[in-house]
């Protein structure tokens, strides 16, 4: 185990911080009736509006929340609905016959992506959540809605989810071999890197911390 509780090679931050492969650029505008665009192996693929999310049961989680950079985020209080709940009322009715679902690529509205496996995905912590400490997502976490998976890494907790695909195979690797990230980025098992060890890139990645940091707060937009 890690400092104070948090999985190996992590450091807890105060607060909860912007972050992500967004940089500097602003969080997407929210629209006005937003939707989840569901791809791939379906009978008839469909936009499902979030509204109907609302028909859904809620669920919350309290959880810490892990960059792979090396930062930690603790005791994050989600809630929204349950992935699994989402999967067995919109998607499984829809797939296409005979299909085996492997993975489930999720993109941003900024086209921030990540494919989970379907074990990982359908795991009974993984929400797609609407609201942070009570309060709806802010445009810096995620709004409207973000996948919460709080035993991968952030990079999976894929903010502004207006995508899902529904895979039978893993996806291409498209990144290099420098900055590969793991196909499962499990926190514990220390899945950072597709290639090196997790302990080995700790350094370099640790790094990329601070600048990230700051670009990412110079795109922040005040909340509302
Ligand atoms: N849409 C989108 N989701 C994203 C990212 C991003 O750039 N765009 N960055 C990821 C990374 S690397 C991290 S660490 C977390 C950071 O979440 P936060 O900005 O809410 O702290 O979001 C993840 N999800
Ligand atoms: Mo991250």
């Amino acid at each position: 185990m890690g400092q104070g509780g948090l999985p190996p090679g992590q450091r807890r931050v105060e607060g909860f911080p912007r972050f992500g492969t967004h940089l500097s650029k602003p969080p997407p505008a929210v629209p006005v009736d937003p939707v989840i665009e569901v791809r791939g192996a379906v009978t008839g693929e469909f936009d499902l509006p979030l509204a109907e999310l609302s028909a859904l049961p809620r669920k919350e989680i309290r959880a810490d929340f892990h960059c792979v950079a090396g930062w930690s985020a603790t005791d994050l209080l989600w809630e929204g609905v349950l992935f699994e709940t989402f999967y067995r009322a919109h998607l499984e009715p829809v797939l296409r016959p005979g299909a085996t679902i492997t993975h489930v690529g999720c993109r941003g509205l900024d086209g921030h992506e990540g494919a989970l496996t379907i074990g990982d995905i359908l795991a009974d912590d993984v929400l797609i959540a609407v609201n942070l400490n009570g309060r709806p997502l802010d445009s810096d976490h995620g709004a409207p809605v973000r996948l919460v998976s709080p035993r991968q890494y952030g990079y999976f907790n894929i903010k502004h989810l207006s995508r899902i695909e529904l895979l039978t195979a893993a996806p291409p690797i498209t990144e290099g071999p420098v900055i590969r990230s793991h196909p499962r980025g499990r926190v514990w098992e220390e899945e950072r890197h597709g290639l090196l060890p997790g302990r080995v890139v700790r350094p370099f990645y640790r790094s990329l911390i601070r600048p990230i940091r700051y670009l990412s707060s110079r795109g922040s937009r005040p909340s509302q």
